[in-house]
């Protein structure tokens, strides 16, 4: 007979956050920060995706708020952050630097990073910079923003497997235009017209939102409903991507693993991600043995699939008995 399988973890119960605050990070931006668990806890930040996507209520819920206290913020120009939509200021390591702001106003020496996605992404920037600060690394739907990665889920590869839902992201660009997805998209986002810039936010927002589970198309989350929350997470993701992440080359964070590799780490993928593919994963796992890789067969990319929820809860409960807390 089989044994019987160990059930799924879950999320941690609903909750609110204990403070909230706002901090100015430059003439331009400010940034909307919580925090949430136990104020003596072991300190976390928890980074959201996009980017340009703003912290969820649900990143609140994969940390045992007996032990952790968790911060999270919405990065330059997105969620609660303002202002909205904003790209001026706003790369790779103006995020970087946030983060310390943020560290230094809260008074915290060192935290684990959790992220997932382009939260990967930022954490691991932020490690390869500051690896000092880390105590230890929760990644997931890992995303290294290389121009192959970009290439798969923006140009041509996913639309191999969602070819129905790539059809209606596809439908806002001239076929003459669509041999640089992100240029054509690029140019709309930014137009002055807003009825041309909804359309564009809202077509490619949408193919994210369709893609994003093992679900399939009907699981979109409901936030991709709303025009607001379209407008930053497209306008912000296209300008990251068209600049190549802000990055000195492609591959560079690759490249860093020197720097992060003594930080304790857990990576978390869906092998059937089709936004953020498995083989970056793989790719970080051989530069980084140390770090556990857990490979969820039952997933895409949403942070909320049973698998990944289940992974990414043991994960952050096996670091806050490792880091004694
Ligand atoms: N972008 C992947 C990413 O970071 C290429 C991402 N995709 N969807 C999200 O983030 C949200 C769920 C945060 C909107």
């Amino acid at each position: 007979m089989n044994a019987p399988m160990t059930p799924r973890r879950d999320l941690y119960p609903v909750l609110e956050p204990f403070r909230t605050d706002t901090l100015s990070v430059s003439e331009l931006h400010t940034l909307y920060v919580e925090q949430c668990g136990l104020p003596s806890g072991l300190p976390a930040l928890a980074l959201h995706g996009g980017p340009g996507g703003g912290s969820s209520p649900e990143m609140r819920r994969f940390f045992d708020p007996q032990r952790y206290c968790v911060t999270l913020f919405d990065q330059r120009g997105c969620g609660r952050s303002t202002p909205h939509a904003e790209v001026r200021e706003n790369t790779t390591w103006d995020l970087v630097d946030d983060i310390e702001r943020v560290r230094v106003h809260l008074g915290v020496e060192k935290w684990l990073v959790f992220g997932g996605s382009w939260g990967s992404t930022l954490a691991l920037a932020y490690a390869a910079r500051h690896p000092d600060r880390v105590a230890a690394l929760v990644l997931r739907g890992i995303f290294l923003l290389t121009e192959a990665e970009v290439r798969w889920f923006y140009q041509s590869g996913a639309s191999h497997v969602f070819p129905d839902a790539f059809d209606r992201y596809a439908a806002v660009i001239p076929a003459s235009e669509r041999g640089d997805m992100i240029g054509a998209f690029h140019r709309r986002l930014f137009s002055d017209d807003r009825g041309t810039r909804i359309a564009a936010a809202r077509a490619w927002a949408r193919w994210e939102g369709e893609t994003i589970s093992i679900a399939g198309p009907s699981a979109l989350p409901p936030r991709f409903h709303d025009d607001r929350f379209v407008e930053a997470f497209a306008r912000i993701e296209c300008h990251y991507f068209a600049n190549k992440g802000f990055f000195p080359k492609d591959g560079w964070l690759l490249d860093q693993a020197e720097t992060f590799r003594r930080i304790p780490a857990r990576i978390v993928h869906g092998r059937y991600d089709m936004c953020t593919p498995f083989s970056s994963a793989w790719a970080l796992k051989r530069v980084w043995p140390e770090a556990q890789l857990d490979v969820i067969g039952d997933a895409g990319h949403s942070s909320l699939e049973p698998g990944i929820v289940d992974a990414l809860v043991r994960a952050t409960d096996h670091f806050a008995a490792a880091l004694r807390w």
